[in-house]
């Protein structure tokens, strides 16, 4: 089956306390779409079109050259975006629920507000386009990272446990340049279940 946006889990308007209604309409049917799109016609009628999408991200380097690259972007756009709408809640914000994430985040950065600071700051440092992200690697420690563009850090074979888009489509409208302040706010909507839930998987 072609790859499929999923609907948004709760309203466009369901995250105004840090992201407006007309920034998620757009930016959920508009460009989620779009990469989606791209990425079903890059594959029509070849034997990947029914590949599950974390598979195609993992084995980048055996599709053929001309897929690549609009495979990685569209791809990496179609995952990031789809775990993005996950990680935002109408009901989300505040720290940590106590158990095993609380306590790695604990151990890796000391406390809950010094990870925040390090993910902003990769935010903010991001030149252009790209991602900041809060990674478990194969030995279960935690790292934050960015990438450019719609790069996944599972590309690298390390699991997203918690992702910031930084793209200026995701918070013109309401911060403009501002960026910073998108992701101060951006924290009133994390939703740490899903980010626990990733965790532990
Ligand atoms: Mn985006």
């Amino acid at each position: 089956m072609a790859h499929e946006v999923p609907a948004l889990p709760y309203d466009y308007a369901a995250l105004e306390a840090a992201i407006d209604e007309q920034t998620m309409r757009v930016h959920h049917d508009k460009h989620h779409q779009a990469y989606v799109d791209n990425l079903n016609a890059a594959l029509a009628g070849t034997e990947w079109a029914d590949t599950p999408i974390e598979e195609l991200l993992q084995s980048l380097d055996s599709l053929p050259e001309d897929k690549r690259t609009p495979v990685r972007n569209n791809g990496g756009g179609h995952y990031n975006h789809t775990l993005f709408w996950q990680w935002m809640s109408p009901d989300g914000g505040g720290d940590p629920p106590a158990g095993p994430l609380k306590d790695a985040i604990e151990q890796s950065f000391g406390d809950v507000a010094s990870l925040k600071a390090k993910l902003n700051d990769a935010g903010v440092k991001r030149f252009g386009s790209g991602w900041s992200w809060l990674v478990r690697g194969a030995d279960g420690s935690l790292s934050v990272e960015s990438t450019p563009n719609q790069d996944s850090p599972l590309m690298e074979g390390r699991t997203p446990i918690l992702g910031i888009d930084v793209w200026e489509h995701a918070y013109y409208l309401r911060y403009q340049n501002r960026r910073p302040d998108y992701l101060g706010a951006w924290w009133d909507v994390v939703n740490w279940d899903a980010v626990q839930q990733r965790f532990g998987s």
